[in-house]
């Protein structure tokens, strides 16, 4: 792919090199190496990369490789526009540790990354990153990164699913983003196609005017004043005004294991009459303490009793009240599920999945975790019991040991 070198010692550039309409992919589906990127430039002046596709540009290592395009080493005015990123580790990078990028623009661009973010500002001072349509299509937490106190950008009218952080002292200007985003609004996120599928409310003519803003990723024109966010311009997708909006849930009372869940549907009645089911724009939910949430998927499950209030927006049309009771759940009356043993090294081990759930996502802090085993104030005990038979009655039958788990006398054990 392209490497532009810069001297390390001699104060010299490469100047005003373009690089248009090309393809970077390994068409092995994957790079041979983790130190490879699509376009990576050390010391280049007034490059411009635009409407090329970088595709597979991912290692077949844990260490990420180069953005798919990476301008860095005192590199400036770099015009990164109209590209579309394919199934890479990292879209857009300007500066590194220790190395900087001045000014420059990132705008119009499609970016589906699967390791890392799709726009990484790093000792980036002066640079506008604007209309870009991010799909961070993994488990790393942020789409858009701008980061150490040198960095100094604005960030503006970008579509991205995953937030748009600060680290490590950043600076940015930030404004007209849209950063809850999901699949469903493009027509074909993951090979590359993130045009809108639909009028999304929030999304069509809620862009700001940008100076230098004239076309959309495909040549259509922005017009002032009604700029959608994101790259993609969408002609022909007219917004159906919504005149009231319904959240049903498929049920009104829970159980307390974060387990059993309600599932909610959002449904729009149009101005013109038509009915739809829609994706809310969100859906929150009040709990037994007051404080109020947005979800992140259109069901809820909790571990702790009270009342709980949802309600969901659409187009800035606020639904009725939804009432949800979650009740405690008798405990003494259910099993462990999915049990199996397997024999190791002279030992036994017993796997179970437990009867309350407190932890549904993996990637949870310690932080939140203990936070969630103090505020559960319910132990649990399970029995294990030995025969040579299979077990249809526990008469007769004493426990071998009991695994205690308790949420809230600071012991923080998980025996499962
Ligand atoms: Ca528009
Ligand atoms: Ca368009």
């Amino acid at each position: 792919m392209i490497k532009v070198s810069g001297s390390k010692t001699v104060d010299s550039f490469s100047d005003g090199g373009l690089v248009e309409n090309c393809t970077f992919k390994y068409t092995a589906g994957i790079a041979p190496q983790w130190y490879v990127g699509g376009v990576d430039a050390h010391k280049a002046k007034d490059w411009v990369i635009r409407n090329n596709t970088f595709e597979d540009i991912t290692s077949p290592e844990n260490r990420l490789t180069e953005g798919a395009v990476h301008f860095w080493s005192d590199s400036a005015n770099t015009l990164v526009e109209g590209n579309t990123v394919i199934d890479c580790d990292r879209g857009i990078m300007f500066g590194l540790d220790n190395s900087n990028h001045y000014k420059g623009i990132i705008r119009n661009n499609f970016i589906h990354v699967n390791r890392d973010v799709g726009v990484y500002l790093c000792n980036a001072l002066g640079t506008q990153v604007y209309n870009n349509t991010i799909y961070a299509d993994s488990d790393y937490p942020n789409a858009i990164e701008y980061r150490f106190e040198a960095t100094n950008v604005a960030i503006t009218n970008n579509i991205t699913n995953k937030p748009i952080i600060s680290r490590n002292g950043g600076n940015a200007t930030l404004s007209s983003n849209v950063d809850y985003a999901t699949p469903s609004w493009f027509i074909d996120p993951t090979n590359g196609d993130m045009h809108l599928k639909e009028a999304i409310y929030v999304v069509i003519d809620q862009g700001v005017d940008v100076d230098g803003l004239v076309v959309d990723w495909d040549g259509d024109l922005r017009e002032a004043g009604k700029v959608d966010i994101g790259a993609d311009e969408a002609l022909g997708l007219a917004v159906l005004e919504i005149e009231s909006v319904l959240l049903e849930a498929d049920k009104t009372e829970i159980v307390n294991n974060g387990k059993d869940k309600v599932l909610f549907k959002v449904k729009a009645i149009y101005k013109n009459g038509e009915e739809a089911y829609i994706e809310a724009d969100k859906i929150t939910v009040i709990g037994p303490a007051g404080d109020e949430t947005t979800l992140a998927v259109a069901e809820f499950s909790s571990f702790l009793k009270g009342n709980y209030t949802f309600k969901a927006y659409s187009q800035d049309v606020v639904s009725l009240n939804v009432s949800i009771e979650v009740l405690e759940e008798d405990l003494t009356s259910i099993q462990a599920s999915n049990i199996s043993l397997h024999h190791k090294d002279g030992q036994t081990f017993i796997t179970f999945e437990e009867i309350v759930r407190l932890v549904n996502d993996e990637s949870i802090s310690y932080k939140d975790l203990f936070g969630l085993m103090d505020a559960y104030q319910r132990d649990v005990s399970y029995n294990v019991y030995y025969s040579s038979h299979p077990i249809t009655s526990l008469d007769g039958l004493d426990p071998i040991t009991t695994v205690k788990k308790s949420f809230r006398d600071g012991t923080k054990s998980f025996m499962a």
